[in-house]
């Protein structure tokens, strides 16, 4: 017998079956209404009871024995584990926050810790962490993302702040595509298998419906080097296209709008700034090169004749140019974002239903849903004294470069000498590129700790690993932007083995380190409190009670009236955009001032070096994967469904396979100037010759590096380590350039997904720290187990006494006592 309860993750809603005893989760499925749900919610039973569930505090035998200082062991798959009890670790943790902070300064920490950690809004492990952070005096911290870090910076420019916003929240919506374009111009293809990831979650997935319908009335073109990078059922166009030249095709388009007399400039002298530089660097003025299809034919592959066309097309209707996020984490991957805006700047419908530049369909559920955002409840972080960051995706060069400068966005920032890194609800050793280079700079630290459900290749490289307890475990809520309902996330079971809540973590150490986390409120007075400030600003929403009883209330559903721009375009005198100008600035002097050699004024084709002889004849696409999110539950049932050969699969053309002596379920090595992986061979003519495509989010498993630097599939082992520009200085890992053969020898097995070598020894976090790094915090209550009591079953209003009082199934151990 089981009783079944709605849980939630970014990747949707889903029904949760829990065993009788509640101890167990025995399946997890999506609702019957949802055809287009992610895959990966049939994974998230098995990843619960996983055995890679990280079950009790650890910490790396070679920390505890020679204390915190750099070690280039971090990551050997052969490290040690010592599992100690929670107060030792906490006491641990104390002291070596504590000594960090005092000798190095807050600045030398970095919580920057990005991630998709879970859907909740309170256990949202980031704003823990930093809320955390921010009570014991700050850290270094990271902005913008590995999404569209690019973007990010460029298009406030160009469009300002706010148009930025409006083009991220309102784009021409599913209906009024179907009701007013012509043409839908997809660069980067639409997966919708991207599209079940939206952050939040959502009650159910609309957009493969809403996009079946407007394929019934729109064209739709897909402009990718992978013809299955959009569903077969929207009868799409494909063109295919040399990846990373998009931003020569578009110029190319723009170029022919020009000379056809088909750009629209009564818009471009109304609404927007610079049109005569771009004109002239079209005509080849400034670099003796005209922009024409010719031009774009030989870097693109797409035949002249085809672009004129399509800019005609294009011209004669309705047109929405869309970008995935896809196109800019690359280097220079901005450009074709910059291109794309004014390509649409010249057609001179941006701001009209159904028309102009969009940036997101194919890469996020949410988008174009055509519903108002509402403000959702947020767990408060605080107030991060520390004014150091990075941008995200520059991590390695965080560590490997203290006190060095970085170029950003026109200005430069001096990068902090980081002692210790604490990790929680990301995962490095899937997100970052150049994964060798990221073990060399996590060597330099003197300690990193991890939060974890699973023993992932970034806890594995930790120095101390506390287990964080799931969503599952915990009481909590969700709703994504957009969203229909504001839901419940109900603790389903007790915690694994001694896992914990993370406010929990945080509040206990807080008080070692005389700071404040809780506010005198356990996590569930925080979950009333965060619900009941935000019902002030939603007083339709019921009383807290009553919404979790009721598992959760209707979210507003206000159709937006206008699309992004439509004001502007109505009137830019009184709605002009925050812009230098006012206006959408195709030439920015602000750009054009900063003096950066990889970035001008207008929309720029960058040249890529040529390198006559590489062995690496082949590109390489990483995208996002269609059964998991990341890197999260590859060790569960539907991402090892796709594996082949045991391992990541890599695609590529028959020709390219024929060539290579490859076949279907062979192992390949990959290789690239940073790295050697193993993959499962697949071969399928959806991709073009040239062009390889693996999947990002294989797990790191360096156990073999006679073999590859991963023998599981993880690409960014291959992928390069490089800014997309000294301006935005992203992520760049969409793609990269590799080789691929057959590879022959024994083929080593998997280990990513076993634990690593634990020992059990209580006290052992006492004994064994030496002397001169014992220090006492500064006002800390020490022993946590003199503290400990016995955990009431929780009491939420209205609702019965939750599994949560009961023993773990598996430790005899209390769950977290809350205060
Ligand atoms: N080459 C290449 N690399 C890429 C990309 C690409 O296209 N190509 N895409 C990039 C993009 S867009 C992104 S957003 C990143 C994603 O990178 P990440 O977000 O770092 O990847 P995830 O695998 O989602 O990692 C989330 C981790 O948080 C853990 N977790 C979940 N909930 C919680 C929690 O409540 N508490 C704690 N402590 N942990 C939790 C999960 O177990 C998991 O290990 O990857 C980037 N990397
Ligand atoms: N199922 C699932 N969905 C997800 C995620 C996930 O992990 N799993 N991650 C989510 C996250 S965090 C993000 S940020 C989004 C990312 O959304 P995107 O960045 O849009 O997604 P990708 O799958 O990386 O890329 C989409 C396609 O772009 C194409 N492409 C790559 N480079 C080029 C190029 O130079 N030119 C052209 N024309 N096409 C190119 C590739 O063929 C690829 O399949 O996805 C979200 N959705
Ligand atoms: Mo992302």
């Amino acid at each position: 017998m089981t009783r079944t309860q709605e849980s939630s993750a970014h990747w949707g809603t889903f029904q949760v079956d829990v065993s009788d005893d509640g101890r167990t989760v025995v399946d997890t499925r999506p609702y019957a209404d949802d055809p287009d749900a992610s895959p990966a919610i049939a994974g998230v039973a098995e990843g619960q009871h996983h055995p890679l569930r990280v079950v009790r505090p650890a910490v790396r035998r070679r920390w505890l024995e020679r204390g915190p200082g750099p070690d280039d062991h971090r990551g050997d798959p052969d490290d040690e584990y010592v599992e100690v009890e929670w107060d030792e670790v906490l006491d641990l943790l104390a002291a070596e926050l504590d000594r960090v902070r005092s000798a190095h300064g807050n600045r030398a920490i970095f919580g920057g810790s990005y991630g998709w950690g879970s859907a909740g809004r309170l256990h949202h492990a980031q704003g823990q962490l930093h809320r955390f952070l921010n009570a014991i005096g700050g850290y270094t911290s990271s902005k913008n993302d590995y999404s569209r870090g690019a973007s990010l910076v460029l298009l406030p420019h160009l469009i300002g702040a706010d148009g930025m916003e409006q083009l991220r929240t309102r784009p021409p919506s599913w209906p009024q595509i179907a009701a007013h374009t012509d043409l839908l111009l997809c660069f980067g293809g639409m997966r919708l298998s991207n599209t079940s990831v939206i952050p939040g979650g959502h009650d159910r997935q609309v957009v493969g419906g809403l996009s079946r319908d407007a394929a019934r009335t729109t064209r739709i073109v897909t402009v990718s080097a992978q013809r299955d990078d959009i569903g077969a059922d929207l009868d799409a166009e494909w063109l295919g296209i040399v990846p990373g030249t998009d931003t020569a095709l578009l110029l190319a388009l723009t170029h022919t709008l020009v000379v056809e007399a088909l750009a629209d400039e009564t818009f471009l002298a109304s609404h927007t700034h610079g049109a005569d530089r771009v004109r002239a660097y079209l005509r080849g003025d400034t670099d003796g090169v005209a922009k024409t299809p010719e031009w774009a034919a030989r870097i693109t592959g797409v035949p002249a004749a085809t672009i004129r066309d399509l800019a005609r097309r294009a011209a004669a209707g309705r047109t929405l140019v869309n970008v995935t996020y896809s196109l800019q984490r690359a280097e220079h991957g901005e450009q074709a974002v910059f291109a794309a805006l004014t390509f649409a700047a010249f057609l001179g419908q941006i701001g009209l239903p159904g028309g102009g530049l969009s940036h997101g369909y194919g890469s996020m559920g949410d988008h174009g849903l055509g519903v108002e955002r509402v403000k959702l409840p947020t767990f408060p972080q605080g107030r991060n004294p520390v004014d150091d960051f990075i941008p995200c995706a520059r991590i390695s060069d965080l560590l490997l470069h203290p006190d060095e400068d970085l170029p950003y966005d026109g200005g430069t920032l001096r990068l902090p000498d980081i002692r210790l890194v604490y990790w929680a609800g990301g995962n490095p050793f899937h997100h970052h590129q150049d994964l060798r280079r990221l073990r060399r700079g996590l060597a330099r630290l003197h300690t990193l700790v991890v939060n974890e459900f699973h023993w992932t290749p970034t806890a594995r490289h930790a120095d101390i690993v506390l287990p964080a307890a799931t969503p599952l475990e915990r009481d909590d809520l969700a709703a994504g932007p957009g969203d229909s309902r504001l839901r419940t996330m109900p603790r389903a079971v007790a915690p694994v083995g001694e896992a914990r809540e993370e406010f929990w973590i945080y509040d206990r150490l807080a008080e070692r380190l005389g700071a404040d986390y809780s506010e005198g409120l356990d996590s569930h007075g925080w979950l009333e409190r965060i619900y009941e400030t935000w019902r002030r600003a939603n007083t339709d929403a019921p009383p807290f009670a009553e919404f979790w009883r009721a598992g959760g209330t209707p979210l507003p559903q206000r159709p937006y009236r206008d699309g992004a721009f439509s004001a502007f375009r109505a009137d830019p005198a009184a709605h002009p955009l925050d812009t230098p100008s006012g206006l959408i600035e195709v030439f920015s002097p602000t750009l054009a001032g900063f003096g950066l050699s990889d970035t001008a004024g207008h929309a720029l084709w960058i040249e890529p070096p040529v390198e006559p002889d590489s062995p690496y004849d082949l590109q390489l696409l990483c995208n996002q994967p269609s059964h998991r999110l990341h890197s999260q539950l590859d060790m569960a049932g539907p991402s090892r469904s796709t594996k082949v050969a045991g391992r990541e699969p890599v695609r590529l053309n028959p020709v390219d396979a024929t060539a290579r002596g490859l076949r279907d379920g062979d192992v390949a090595i990959v290789r690239s100037p940073q790295g050697s992986l193993l993959a499962g061979v697949v071969t399928t003519d959806a991709l073009l010759p040239g062009v390889a495509q693996m999947h990002t989010g294989s797990w790191y498993d360096p156990s073999a590096p006679h073999v590859a630097d991963c023998v599981n599939g993880n690409v960014n082992v291959l992928t390069k380590d490089v800014g997309t520009s000294s301006l935005t200085q992203a992520s760049s890992g969409a793609r990269v350039a590799v080789s691929i053969s057959r590879y022959d020898g024994p083929v080593p097995p998997v280990r990513a997904y076993e634990p690593p070598h634990l020992e059990h020894r209580p006290g052992a976090g006492r004994a064994e720290r030496r002397p001169s790094e014992r220090r006492t915090p500064a006002r800390g209550r020490g022993n946590d187990r003199a503290r400990a009591r016995p955990s009431p079953p929780t009491s939420h209003p209205g609702r019965a006494p939750s599994p949560n009082g009961q023993p773990a199934a598996d430790s005899g151990h209390r769950t977290p006592p809350h205060r």
